[in-house]
């Protein structure tokens, strides 16, 4: 895929979507195949499951499905709402993997978690024969980094099989997208291309509620363009989608803290309480068990403890 076709693909002008509904709650609940994400009074968790050899942080660590599974399995006990299956990796410069390969990777893990875990699975892949076949299997979201603009089957798909989708955005593509990140007002750029994709999304058949956006930390995005996003994630929470945020262990920690993706997790901790702050209703990380504590906090500070003494 291009650049050309990508900035070409789907594009209704740079205009900001006036008729979003503002947030009212409504679009804070999630239904899926497997039950509600209720994120009215509660942060939900997406843990990451990669089955690559070459994802940035836990590239390899996953590549026996028996292990993968067994991740996910612990990770839904200290906390995840959501367990996040990508079978090609998505860091910056990573080489594109056929879709034969991708389904080997991802549908046996699957298969697995979907015999021994309750929580929604969410399939992260840009191409509609991988969905499909992860659908089939017991996935019940679709998270597609490309939104709706790599693969034109994909609007189809979740249209028909009325999932939701996560629509993320992104400059260019994995292989360019760190090549030379560019924009004049980067906040603005990202949620006119949100609201764009959420037209586009609608117009294809859509659910709104189905509906899931990303300001896509880290793709295609400065270490700057990452912090205003971050601070500026109160006006994508204000366009009335559950708004999903992925911090963890990306690069802009490790320029901050001159650390190795091996060292962020406090950094990655503190992004994820900052997005929550700000609005987001859905963090993506790799280490649910600290996130949730931490986040647990920030929900009580927010929202309070149901039963707790004065
Ligand atoms: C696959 N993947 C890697 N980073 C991500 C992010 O920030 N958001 C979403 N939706 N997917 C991501």
């Amino acid at each position: 895929m291009s650049d050309a076709n990508i900035h070409s693909a789907n594009r209704s002008g740079g205009d900001s979507e006036k008729g979003l509904d503002s947030m009212d709650g409504r679009g804070c609940v999630i239904k899926t195949r497997h039950g509600m994400l209720d994120a009215r009074r509660r942060t939900v968790l997406m843990g990451i499951i990669n089955v690559t050899p070459d994802s940035f942080y836990d590239g390899g660590k996953r590549l026996d499905p028996d292990r993968a599974a067994a991740d996910g399995m612990s990770m839904v006990e200290t906390g995840a709402d959501i367990l996040d299956i990508g079978g090609e990796s998505t860091r910056p410069g990573a080489g594109v993997v056929s879709t034969e390969e991708e389904l080997q990777r991802v549908l046996p893990v699957i298969q697995r978690l979907r015999r021994h875990v309750k929580v929604p699975i969410s399939i992260d892949t840009y191409k509609a024969q991988v969905a499909r076949a992860a659908l089939i299997e017991g996935a019940d979201i679709v998270n597609d980094i490309s939104a709706l603009r790599f693969d034109p089957q994909m609007a189809l798909l979740v249209t028909a099989e009325k999932v939701p989708v996560v629509l993320m955005h992104m400059q260019g593509t994995p292989q360019t997208m760190q090549a030379e990140p560019h924009y004049k007002d980067v906040l603005r750029e990202v949620q006119d291309f949100l609201a764009a994709q959420v037209r586009f999304a609608i117009e294809a058949g859509v659910d709104r509620e189905n509906i899931i956006i990303d300001p896509g930390i880290g793709f295609g995005k400065t270490l700057d363009h990452n912090l205003t996003l971050l601070r500026g994630l109160p006006t994508l929470a204000s366009m009335g989608q559950p708004l999903l945020v992925g911090a963890s262990r990306k690069t802009f920690i490790g320029k901050i803290l001159r650390l190795e993706p091996d060292e962020r997790l406090e950094g990655s901790i503190a992004a994820a309480i900052a997005a929550v702050f700000a609005g987001a209703h859905i963090i993506r990380v790799h280490d649910v068990n600290e996130t949730r504590k931490a986040i647990r906090v920030a929900d009580a500070i927010r929202f309070g403890v149901p039963g707790a003494q004065r």
